[in-house]
């Protein structure tokens, strides 16, 4: 079977079961605990201040740059619907054919200085960089490969320029890098024949010293995001994907490492086979979310989502009618929800290959914007609160501080909250606005009155609680 078929049924399979998608956390009895020397490093959250600093962030934007930007979904006149990053597989291009794209990569109008810009008033806290996708293009001038933005037209070093100016805004920078290498002649998809072997191993070598160009390079980076780590071939070395994770925290002290890079000794990913979280922070939620009710596990460590604004586009797709466009709202609802549970979000932008951003994504960075330079407050910093969920929307919280971001008003004009044993609300007051009144209407169940005028768009009021209140109050338990 050919590579690209070959990449096609992979990712087809792993739709359609859903393998990686659902990465589970199946915790053992601790005596039926087996021993492992690639598993877990450590039990529960991170808590050092760089663990902190990552988790306080909570809203981050993801760049698919690369190659696929210039055919946009198109190739030889046919428009694939699939996601553009993966056209070359959808379109079975040849790897020299499709770096052929390289002599055409001349970005005019990129400005990383207005990226920057854009990113900044948005209210996103970090940036998630694709140096190289699955295609194998590198967006730094890598000593290793050829496939590089060094030779291209445009020839300067297209990350170093972001790395300096997202930095000089005070957004973190946090690399994307895609393991599998559908250009590499030494990539494997599975290893059979020691001839396999040994070209993986010349593979590994050639990965471990592109990593390390990155965190010598680029030493202010504060998060390295793997993916295409799914392949048999990396499977069966999961001793190396632990490698990785401890040489760049060896170079790079307090650097994160999302889940999606480890697979133990018997190739079990994101959760070792006791059911423990490798790396720092859970990555499989991707393009969807937790349940706010069912799914309260995932707030004992620490995860970080990703989505897409159509359906399912990370690189620049010409062509936005093929399916569903999420709105502002939506994405912000998304943003809310993550940071609800706590979690962070990450929201895709595939930049056109000239180096400019569709209008949908300036328009979607500006209104989010708006809304965060406004509410920020309840997303930055905060956490899951551990209130009962309720239809108007979600709760989060930092110290004492409780939010309710609301996303659905009431008829009833009321918003009800029903408060944890011993806590009671004192006070409501819209963010931005003036307080709305509190009517404590049974033990621990308040309504909160909307705000007079209703604001006509999502809103956050924040609650100030006293949470050493007495059980002594006008209530007793009903006799049945
Ligand atoms: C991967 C890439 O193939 C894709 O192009 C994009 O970069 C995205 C962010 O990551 O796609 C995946 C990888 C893992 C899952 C789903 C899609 N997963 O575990 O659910």
């Amino acid at each position: 079977m050919n590579k690209t078929l070959k990449n096609c049924l992979l990712l087809l399979t792993f739709l359609a079961t859903g393998v990686c998608v659902h990465a589970q956390e199946k915790l053992l009895p601790a005596q039926q605990e087996i021993s492992l020397k690639y598993g877990a490093d450590r039990l529960g959250k991170r808590s050092d201040k760089a663990m902190q600093h990552f988790r306080e962030n909570r809203l981050g934007a993801f760049i698919h740059w690369g190659l696929y930007a210039i055919p946009g979904g198109e190739w030889n006149g046919k428009v694939y619907s699939g996601a553009a990053e993966w056209l070359k597989s959808w379109a079975k291009v040849p790897s020299d054919e499709w770096l052929q794209l390289m002599k055409q990569w001349n970005p005019t109008k990129f400005d990383a200085r207005k990226w920057a810009k854009m990113a900044k008033e948005m209210g996103v806290r970090y940036v998630k960089i694709t140096t190289k996708h699955h295609e194998g293009f590198c967006l730094w001038p890598s000593k290793y490969t050829k496939n590089t933005v060094e030779y291209t037209p445009y020839k300067k070093d297209l990350l170093g320029e972001m790395v300096k100016a997202y930095n000089d805004e005070g957004i973190d920078v946090h690399f994307y890098f895609s393991v599998m290498d559908w250009s590499h002649p030494d990539y494997r998809y599975d290893i059979k024949t020691p001839e396999d072997s040994a070209a993986f191993a010349r593979f590994l070598e050639f990965t471990d010293n592109q990593l390390k160009e990155l965190a010598t390079r680029y030493p202010t980076v504060k998060d390295f995001w793997f993916d295409g780590t799914w392949d048999a071939s990396i499977k069966k070395n999961g001793w190396w994907t632990a490698h990785v994770e401890q040489m760049l925290k060896e170079m790079l002290p307090g650097v994160t490492i999302n889940s999606r890079l480890r697979a133990d000794d018997y190739g079990k990913r994101h959760f070792d086979s006791n059911g423990h979280l490798m790396g720092d922070y859970e990555s499989g939620y991707e393009r969807r979310l937790p349940d706010p009710v069912k799914d309260l596990k995932v707030t004992r460590w620490d995860w970080e989502a990703c989505m897409t604004v159509p359906e399912n586009q990370w690189g620049y797709h010409k062509d936005w009618s093929l399916s569903y466009v999420k709105t502002p709202v939506e994405v912000l609802e998304r943003i809310v929800h993550a940071v609800s549970m706590g979690g962070n979000m990450v929201v895709n932008f595939g930049p056109q290959a000239d180096g400019d951003f569709r209008s949908e994504e300036k328009i979607l960075a500006t209104t989010i914007g708006r809304w965060m330079k406004k509410n920020g407050e309840c997303i930055y910093g905060c956490d899951y609160a551990g209130w009962e969920k309720q239809a108007w929307g979600y709760y989060t919280r930092k110290n004492k501080e409780v939010y309710m971001v609301v996303f659905n008003a009431p008829y009833s004009n009321h918003l009800v909250v029903k408060t944890p044993k011993g806590t009671k609300v004192l006070k409501a007051t819209v963010v931005g606005g003036k307080e709305v009144q509190v009517t404590e209407t049974e033990r621990n169940t308040y309504n909160v009155n909307m705000p007079v005028q209703n604001p006509g768009e999502p809103f956050v009021i924040k609650l100030q609680i006293d949470e050493a209140a007495s059980a002594a109050d006008n209530y007793r338990d009903a006799l049945t």
